[in-house]
């Protein structure tokens, strides 16, 4: 099983990526914001919590999304990996998803993390917001309070990964498809790190 964290602050192009990755590696793709807006969409208790929270730019408490990413994991047991996209975004989200991956006998491969200035993040997460429907990409001030989120409660996530060799950072500025071929050439790399020597669990890949 192949297990990748794609990282990075709100807009750096998680989703986008995430979306060119499943097709080509036959990942399972588990964003939690995605799993959180289905929630608002049927309109469950949850998803009337969580909103009101997206809505502001703040994080939903780790417990909610550890929750529906142990569900995922359980419905999901013939997969060949995953791709976590906006997930783990806290320290406490990263150990619960060592504990639940051990669970399934599997570990993350690596996490890949996309790094793009705050003005470019307001620019693309604006530009969204035209035609996104989604509250939390058409206000500047929510915009810029989840990147200031992201640098005070979610950027230490990288260095949980990094202790563990785990850690790549690539420039997420560009265009969508050179980005894509940078992804995918770490992936590679991995699995043939990890063809070559299971029980190494692949670390020792060049950034
Ligand atoms: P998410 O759904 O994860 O939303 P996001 O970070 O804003 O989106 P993403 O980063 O994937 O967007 P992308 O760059 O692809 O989270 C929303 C909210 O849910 C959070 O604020 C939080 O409240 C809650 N939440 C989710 N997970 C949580 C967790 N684990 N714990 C607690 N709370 C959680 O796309 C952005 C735009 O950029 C697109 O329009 C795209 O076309 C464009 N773009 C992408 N790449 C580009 C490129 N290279 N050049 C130009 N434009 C590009």
């Amino acid at each position: 099983m192949h297990n990748i964290v794609l990282f990075g602050p709100p807009g750096a192009g998680k989703g986008t990526q995430s979306q060119k990755l499943i097709a080509k590696y036959n990942l399972v793709h588990l964003s939690t914001g995605d799993l959180l807006r289905a929630q608002i969409a049927e309109g469950t208790e949850l998803g009337l919590k969580a909103k009101k929270l997206m809505d502001e730019g703040l994080l939903v408490p780790d417990e909610v999304v550890i929750g529906m990413i142990g569900s995922a994991l359980a419905t999901n047991t013939q997969a060949s990996g995953f791709i976590f996209d906006g997930f783990p975004r806290t320290t406490a989200q990263a150990e619960s998803l060592d504990r639940l991956l051990a669970r399934h006998h599997t570990t993350v491969a690596c996490m890949i993390a996309l790094e793009v200035g705050e003005e470019e993040l307001v620019k693309r997460l604006l530009e969204r917001g035209k035609t996104s429907g989604r509250p939390d990409d058409q206000d500047e001030t929510k915009i810029r309070r989840r990147v200031t989120v992201y640098n005070t409660e979610t950027a230490q996530v990288a260095s949980y990964y990094a202790a563990q060799h785990k850690f790549h950072a690539l420039n997420g500025i560009g265009e969508i498809e050179t980005i894509f071929q940078q992804i995918s050439a770490l992936i590679d790399q991995h699995k043939a790190a990890q063809a070559e020597a299971p029980a190494a669990a692949t670390n020792e890949v060049k950034a």
